[in-house]
This record gives C-alpha cells, sequence and structure tokens, in this order.
C-alpha cells in the first residue's frame, strides 16, 4: 500500500489569535489565551493548528503587514510564551503550523525603509520600483484592496508596487538576494521545531512585465504568472528537508492545474483555492450559493480524484460566517455543513468559532469595522455619492470583520473572551451561541463536530474513498458517496429549510444501507425521500 502521509487524515483548526482569547486584559487576544484553551481543541479531535500571523507588524493588515518575520508582535506575548505554546501543544500531540507571508512585507520592514532612501541603497531591488509621476502611475493595474497597485515616493520620484495595501510593499522574488533571507528566514522558524506553514498569497510572487495596461482580467498580471515554478520548486526543497506540512493560499491556479500544486509532489501539501466560496450577485447583494459551492467542489473533487489533494474550508478570517452565508444562523444549519465539510476528500479546516455556530455581526456603523479593504470601499461608495446608509449596507455585506469578532466562549460580559472591552465587538448573540452551551447540550454544535471527527478515522473510506457528486442538479440538496472496494458511504444534507422531494435509482438495494449519523430523527435510505429543515443523514453499505 502506497505510503501514508500523517496530514491526510488528520483535520485542521484554524486560530485567528487577536480573537481567540485574551490572557491579560488588555481586550486582544494573546497566545498565552491559546495555551489555556488547547485542552479545548485536543477535545474537539482536531489534529493541528494554523496560526494567523503573530510577527511584529503595525497591523494595517492585521499581521499581514510584517516589519520583523523573527520576532513575536507584542499584543501576543513573547517569544517564550511561543516556545512554551508550542511544546504543550506537541505534549497534547497537537502540531502547530504558522502563516508564512513573503509575497510582501510592512512599509517599515528595514528592507523597505533603506529600498526607499535612494535609487542605489543595496537595498532598492529588494522591492519592486517603476519610473514614475505623482500622476501617472507606471500601468493602469488595480490592487486587491481598491486603488492603484503603484505608490508615488518623492524620495526617488519612483514608484513601488503592492497588489495589497500601500502600506505591504511586494518583495522582488527575481532577486536572489531576497530569496536567500527568505530562506534563511524559513529555516530559522522550521529549526524552531514547527510543523509547517499556511502559505499566504503565494500565486502572486511573480508579476508580469509592467510594460503593458490591461483592459479585463484585472489582476490576471500578477496571478499565478508563468516562471513562479522555479520560486516554488525552491520553497518545496526547504520544506522537504524538514518533512513539515504546508497548505499554499493559491488564488488564481485552476482545478486542472491543483494537482501540480498539491500532494506528495506538488509544490505544497495542498493549497487553498477561493473558487468555492465566491459571492454570487450584484454588488452589496451578493450571497453565497448552494448550487456554486457544489459545482465548484465537484470539479476540485474531481480533479483531483488521483493525483494532488484538497484542503477543505468552509469560511476563514477572509470570509463571511459560513452559517450566514449558506444558512440561517440555526444549529441545524451548522450541523449540515459540518456533515458537508468534514466527509468530503481532503484535509479540513475548521475556523475559529465555527464548531459552536458562531454567525455573522449586524453592523451598524462603519466605526465598528476594522478591516482595511471594507472602510476602503465604503469611503469610496460615499465618494461615488451612495448615501451612508447604504454604502454601510453593501461595504459590510461581504466583510472580513464577520469572521474576526472575537470568540464567544461563554454567556458571561463579553461572552467570556476578555474582561475588556475587546478591540473589536462580540456579537451580542453570545448570551445563546457560546461554547459553554456544549457543557449544556448533548446535542451541540460541537458535540456534532466531534462526533464527525471521530468517523472519519474511524474508517479508511472516509479519507481515500472516491468521491461522487449525486443529484448535480438540485439547487438545496448536497449529496454525495465516498467509495472504495470494501464499502460506500453517502452523505445527504438538506441545505436548505424547505421541504424537497428527492430520488435515487430504482436498481438499488436499500436494505444494503445503514444510517450511521444523523442531525435529526435516524431516517432508512429509500428511492424517495422527503427532506427539509438542514437534515443531514450519513448511510454506510458494505460491498
Ligand atoms: O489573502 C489573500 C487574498 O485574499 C488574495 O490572495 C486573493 O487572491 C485576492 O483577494 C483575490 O481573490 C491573504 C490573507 O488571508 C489576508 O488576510 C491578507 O490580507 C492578504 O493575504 C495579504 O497578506
Ligand atoms: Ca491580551
Amino acid at each position: 500500500t502506497a505510503q501514508q502521509n500523517w496530514w491526510e487524515n488528520a483535520v485542521g483548526y484554524q486560530i485567528y489569535p487577536r480573537s481567540f482569547k485574551d490572557s491579560n486584559h488588555d481586550g486582544i487576544g494573546d497566545l498565552n489565551g491559546i495555551r489555556e484553551k488547547l485542552s479545548y481543541l485536543k477535545e474537539l479531535g482536531i489534529d493541528f493548528i494554523w496560526i494567523n500571523p503573530i510577527y511584529a507588524s503595525p497591523n494595517i493588515d492585521n499581521g499581514y503587514d510584517i516589519s520583523d518575520y523573527q520576532a513575536i508582535h507584542e499584543d501576543f506575548g513573547t517569544m517564550e510564551d511561543f516556545q512554551a505554546l508550542l511544546n504543550e501543544a506537541h505534549a497534547l500531540d497537537l502540531k502547530i503550523i504558522m502563516d508564512l507571508v513573503v509575497n510582501h512585507t510592512s512599509d517599515q520592514h528595514p528592507w523597505f525603509l533603506e529600498s526607499k532612501k535612494s535609487l542605489q541603497n543595496p537595498y532598492r531591488d529588494y522591492y519592486h520600483w517603476a519610473d514614475a509621476t505623482k500622476d501617472l502611475p507606471p500601468n493602469n493595474w488595480q490592487s486587491f484592496f481598491g486603488g492603484s497597485t503603484w505608490t508615488y515616493d518623492e524620495t526617488t520620484g519612483q514608484s513601488y508596487f503592492h497588489v495589497f495595501a500601500k502600506e505591504q510593499p511586494d518583495l522582488n522574488w527575481t532577486n536572489p538576494k531576497v530569496r536567500h533571507e527568505i530562506y534563511q528566514m524559513i529555516r530559522w522558524w522550521l529549526d524552531l521545531g514547527i510543523d509547517g506553514f499556511r502559505v499566504d498569497a503565494i500565486s502572486h510572487i511573480q508579476k508580469e512585465p509592467w510594460d503593458f495596461n490591461i483592459t479585463d482580467n484585472q489582476w490576471a498580471p500578477f496571478m499565478n504568472v508563468s516562471g513562479i515554478e522555479t520560486y516554488l520548486q525552491e520553497l518545496k526543497a526547504i520544506f522537504n528537508e524538514y518533512n513539515v506540512m504546508t497548505v499554499g493560499e493559491a488564488s488564481g491556479v485552476p482545478h486542472h492545474e491543483a494537482a501540480a500544486w498539491t500532494g506528495d509532489t506538488g509544490y505544497f501539501n495542498m493549497i487553498f483555492e477561493l473558487e468555492h466560496c465566491e459571492r454570487i450577485g450584484d454588488l452589496g447583494h451578493q450571497k453565497g450559493s448552494v448550487p456554486h459551492l457544489k459545482y465548484t467542489l465537484n470539479q476540485w473533487q474531481t480533479s483531483l480524484a488521483d493525483n494532488g489533494w484538497n484542503a477543505l474550508y468552509l469560511e476563514n478570517h477572509d470570509t463571511p460566517r459560513s452559517v450566514s452565508v449558506y444558512g440561517d444562523d440555526s444549529p441545524e444549519a451548522s450541523k449540515a455543513l459540518a456533515t458537508v465539510l468534514l466527509l468530503l476528500k481532503g484535509t479540513p479546516f475548521i475556523y475559529q468559532g465555527q464548531e459552536v455556530g458562531m454567525t455573522n455581526y449586524p453592523f451598524g456603523s462603519i466605526g465598528e469595522i476594522d478591516a482595511t479593504d471594507t472602510i476602503h470601499f465604503y469611503h469610496t461608495l460615499l465618494e461615488q455619492g451612495t448615501i451612508s446608509k447604504d454604502a454601510l449596507a453593501i461595504a459590510t455585506n461581504w466583510s472580513r470583520d464577520h469572521s474576526r469578532t472575537p470568540f464567544q466562549w461563554e454567556n458571561t460580559l463579553h461572552g467570556g473572551f476578555s474582561t475588556a472591552e475587546p478591540w473589536l465587538k462580540v456579537n451580542d448573540n453570545y448570551r445563546m451561541i457560546n461554547a459553554a452551551q456544549k457543557d449544556l447540550e448533548s446535542s451541540s454544535i460541537y458535540h456534532y463536530y466531534q462526533a464527525l471527527i471521530r468517523l472519519r478515522k474511524q474508517t479508511d473510506a472516509l479519507i481515500y474513498g472516491r468521491f461522487e457528486l449525486l443529484l448535480p442538479e438540485h439547487p438545496t440538496i448536497f449529496c454525495y458517496t465516498r467509495t472504495t472496494t470494501t464499502e460506500t458511504w453517502l452523505i445527504l444534507v438538506q441545505l436548505d429549510r424547505e421541504q424537497t422531494t428527492i430520488s435515487f435509482p430504482n436498481s438499488w438495494d436499500y436494505s444494503d444501507w445503514k444510517e450511521i449519523l444523523t442531525t435529526t430523527e435516524k431516517q432508512p435510505l429509500t428511492e424517495q425521500m422527503i427532506l427539509s429543515d438542514y437534515e443531514a443523514h450519513v448511510y454506510r453499505k458494505i460491498t
């Protein structure tokens, strides 16, 4: 049998550290807060934790603008706290993977401060500079966060390039010195004993030549541009030496190219694609779409059936909450989505709070928003003449801050996240939706996650079994099978409140199927079934 990798049957948990648990009463989550909650995570059944950036940063983009790669941000604690967290996690057999942000640095990083100084500075070529005037950028390319990708700098009369905020200048990967410095830094972290990396925005490190303007497909000049392979191979060689787990954030890499990017021989073990959680509809009224979710996940499952490996997720620190996007904020909807996510083929990532059913936040003013891109979007709308109330609704509709509100631990002040006023408001629904509910109710969402994780680990079929989507055209039913030579699992989920009737093939022998797990009353598998209210059923057939 083929060699099995630990990350194939592992379940991951993403921690957004500012919002997880505050241990020292300053309203900001921190490393010692994570240490307090390790047993909570162990009990859930997860195997590894991915922590969003905890490095020194001016926090223009909450830690994704790094000013010192080898220092811990004082908000989060010290290097000793980190080492203690790593040791305690390892003692519980929990692995820790860190965020690796190497497409760009902060504009306060010493390299950039040097680079700005003069055309001759030895660090000049660490970043991308081009001739420009104040009013005329080198080209018309637009950044992900809005506005030009170019910012003019008076000192030298040139502009520098950034695909995110202007405080996040892109590193020049064509410069071997830059790569050397980054690789040294990567080794430094790996030598500390961490278990791997989630590699941020890695599909953007290679850019097209600057000398053309775009007319459509505005992000193509820095999305998975050819030539990137060389750098990815170099990274891969380091990761191999240390035998660590990696997941690349690779927007713009299509499913039919993903086999080269993932699995044993790919650049990373797996990648986060961004297609399946794309919003559908007109600006400001965008929604999640179950048909889109099914269609896209099916493509990725199918493309990586024999080569490569999927990373699975429904929400993260950049997206709204999945129970609000595809559901109606109810516990039933949370459980239905968990069923879909955790039994697909790939390595699932649970985002903090998802396991207790945390929902979107009802933003009432722009002052309640922290995310740079949302604030920028709001002001652009105001400048275009949109009235303030509408601008708020449009800008916050898909804001990153929905998922960044503090973790709801219990029904006490600030949801038990902190005794101080938190950096971002806690959702008022913490009174009902919180982690302590699990101790009150055996039917809690948390316990259902536990059951799903346990189930995955009991059978190879749920790890390696072949995926097939059933009822592909149904608008709300998400149904699929996972099959090996010895058994088939059938996962049947109604992602809607409404009642619907479905039919399976007449040729099946329905007495073969046994129900293993459900979110509601057991219901035998039959040729015709009536489903409603986000119910989910998991069946198995031994062949
Ligand atoms: O996000 C990157 C990201 O969202 C883009 O790579 C994406 O391709 C683009 O929005 C088009 O869909 C990561 C982090 O997750 C995010 O929090 C950071 O703000 C960003 O990188 C910059 O580091
Ligand atoms: Ca704190």
